[in-house]
């Protein structure tokens, strides 16, 4: 296995969004700009203001069950209420080609939300709500990597959302506003989502098939401006404080924490070639590094040497305080968790080459 993943190594198989370097984005026509970003997301069409008012209220007035059925892939946090699916069960979260989708109890009893789906003429395979609480954030992956090879885009149609709740492409991000009908090419990018902001998203999603209306509708997509943002480029001080961050949080024993935190850096920088993934790897090998040395078979930080050196600092100096000296003991012993387990759980992950996530 490489000592990092990049991200066009990982691309190698299937092409990726190519990330746009903030710097660069001033030297290019608004043309040459928003063509860079059309094929994997874009503005389709307006939705009507009172249809959309009335679509709200019937979803929050319901008492809908939320699952969190894809919690690998994501911070704590991603809910998902299935709508249609193959068999019309309500907790079926598999993910699989149908030409024939079902509804599910819950679309039964949203009369506004079945009209919409139906008034809309799409081939659709797949649609849910998806519900992203305050501070959720997704890991970035594609989707429909194991379906069929056929042409399909995924369709958001934001409910409730906020200004801090963003789709992530590379270095990009992108608010899908209210009010509109929008599309993701989520095989195509490397992608991501998150609600930074202080109350639930909801978005409705669909996934189709491309028919003749689609067509026409991405026939004449755009991507205002307003809605996307290059985030700043990730520099070699913002990795070292992330990582040293992530170190402490390893060290308090907060595992997921730690892991979330810099998994969530591909919704806040420009990672450039870098993924999230080979931060997680990087933090993992220099926590065994750490560990290691740690151990007996390096005399300098042998039990005994730790006890000499205990022995000649007093309690008068707070750094050296007995309760520091236990702590960092521990720091550098096999007390410390071995965290080689996770390493390859995460190197499973990258080689995935950015997993499906089904939801
Ligand atoms: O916005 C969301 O909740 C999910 C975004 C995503 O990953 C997708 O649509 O494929
Ligand atoms: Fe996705």
């Amino acid at each position: 296995m490489p000592e990092t993943l990049t991200r066009s190594k990982t691309a190698a198989a299937e092409p990726v969004a190519a990330p746009v370097p903030a710097s660069s984005r001033g030297d290019v026509s608004n043309a040459d700009w928003q063509n860079q970003f059309l094929p994997f997301v874009s503005r389709l069409d307006d939705i009507n203001g009172w249809l959309l008012d009335a679509l709200q209220r019937e979803v929050l007035s319901d008492t809908i069950e939320w699952h969190e059925p894809y919690s690998e892939y994501a911070s704590a946090g991603l809910q998902v209420a299935v709508l249609l699916s193959p068999d019309g069960q309500q907790e079926n979260f598999s993910w699989k080609d149908c030409r024939d989708a079902k509804a599910t109890p819950l679309l039964n009893r949203l009369p506004v939300l079945k009209q919409l789906l139906e008034d809309f003429g799409f081939d659709i395979m797949a649609s849910r709500l998806l519900r992203l609480l305050p501070g959720t954030f997704l890991h970035e992956h594609r989707d429909y990597v194991y379906l069929e090879q056929v042409p399909r885009y995924r369709l958001h149609v934001p409910i409730v959302t906020n200004a801090d709740a963003h789709i992530i492409i590379p270095g990009q991000r992108i608010h899908m506003s209210r009010g509109c009908l929008w599309k993701l090419n989520p095989k195509e990018s490397i992608h991501s989502a998150c609600n930074f902001g202080s109350e639930p998203r909801i978005h409705l999603m669909l996934d189709c098939y491309v028919n003749d209306k689609l067509e026409a509708l991405v026939q004449n997509e755009t991507l205002p401006s307003c809605s996307v943002s290059a985030l700043p480029l990730f520099t070699p001080v913002d990795k070292e404080r992330i990582l040293r961050k992530a170190m402490s949080l390893l060290e308090s024993n907060k595992l997921s924490e730690a892991e979330d935190l810099v998994l969530a850096q591909f919704c806040h920088f420009n990672l450039e070639q870098v993924t999230t993934y080979d931060l997680v790897h990087d933090l993992f090998r220099t926590w065994e590094r750490r560990r290691l040395a740690g151990t007996d078979e390096i005399p300098e930080y042998s039990e005994q040497n730790w006890e000499r050196r205990r022995l000649t600092c007093t309690d008068e100096s707070p750094e050296y305080s007995e309760q520091n000296w236990e702590r960092r003991r521990l720091a550098c012993t096999d007390g410390n968790p071995n965290y080689s387990e996770r390493l390859e759980y995460w190197r499973k992950r990258a080689e995935e080459v950015y997993p499906v996530i089904n939801h």
